[in-house]
């Protein structure tokens, strides 16, 4: 959306939320809105209020990664839509915009685990080693922000953050010029991550592991990172990170083995409230019962012969 807006700026209202809170394209009147600009959001969970406003007049401008069922043929809906396992929006805005705001889109795309598309074109675009690696660390905590059972777990809420950083024609600026916010960031990154390197695996198979972590705001924020985490750690191992939920149920984050990047999407849908894409996944509740289900199935999918 940085990218976007810089390229174009817009008066516009802007509907966010945490990272599993997708469904966001009810929340746009459709009596008030004249164009809508959509971003990272499946369009099959999206899909009947897309319908609504198509049919209300309104133009759509949507760009995403995740499976989007059936995309309405419709002259108001311009769509953006591509699966592969080694694109994300970000990169998929950069590629609209000719790699105008290169720098940002690095941001999005290491904070969406693309490392080595986004080592490669960071290469292309002739940045040091050490420029690189702040932009995958700053893609990094983004990320993890996002993350948590509700606003209230996140250390920035990502509309505020989005606000601060839109203005900033690069992440270097910001960086330079709001010390403060990358340090809060940064900071809340490496606690939480300490205290997940802490823990040992719950269940252990050739080929996948799968974690268990407390129903706690610092375990909520950091599970989706954490799981890139230990999938880029261990390139042949698919991981699994459940967070208990206070009714009991898990919050399931699913990466795929880096080497073979398939499937997550799938045994994630096999679920009720799964979905996500072929390298990352999730379910947002797995009911207890099927906690073992689950790990069973898991464990099978990503089986290696020893
Ligand atoms: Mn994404």
């Amino acid at each position: 959306m940085i990218q976007l807006r810089l390229a174009t700026p817009k008066d516009s209202k802007l509907i966010t939320g945490v990272k599993r809170d997708i469904a966001l394209l009810k929340q746009v009147d459709p009596a008030i809105a004249q164009d809508v600009t959509v971003l990272d959001v499946a369009m099959e969970k999206n899909r009947a209020a897309l319908d609504n406003l198509l049919a209300e007049g309104v133009r759509v401008f949507y760009a995403d990664h995740h499976n989007p069922g059936e995309i309405p043929a419709h002259s108001s809906l311009t769509a953006h839509i591509n699966t592969a396992a080694n694109t994300c929006t970000s990169l998929i805005i950069d590629k609209l915009l000719e790699g105008r705001y290169r720098e940002w889109a690095l941001v999005g795309a290491y904070g969406d685990n693309m490392i080595a598309t986004a080592d490669t074109l960071a290469n292309k675009a002739g940045l040091s080693e050490q420029d690189r690696t702040k932009l995958m660390q700053f893609g990094t905590y983004l990320n993890y922000n996002g993350y948590g059972a509700s606003l209230s777990d996140l250390l920035f809420p990502p509309a505020e953050i989005f606000r601060l950083m839109a203005p900033y024609p690069s992440p270097f600026n910001f960086i330079a010029e709001r010390p403060d916010i990358y340090a809060t960031l940064e900071e809340g990154f490496l606690g939480d991550s300490e205290k997940a390197t802490a823990v040992t695996p719950h269940s252990e198979k050739p080929g996948s592991r799968v974690f268990m972590l407390p129903d706690e705001a610092w375990a909520r924020r950091i599970s989706g990172v954490y799981s890139n985490d230990l999938t880029n750690r261990d390139p042949d191992t698919a991981n699994a990170v459940l967070t208990e939920k206070p009714d009991g149920n898990y919050v399931v984050s699913i990466r795929a083995p880096l080497n073979n990047r398939t499937g997550a999407d799938e045994l994630a849908a096999s679920f009720p409230t799964g979905g996500g894409r072929k390298a990352a996944a999730g379910i947002n509740a797995l009911p207890a019962e099927q906690l073992n289900e689950f790990i069973d199935a898991f464990h099978q999918r990503y089986q290696l012969a020893t």
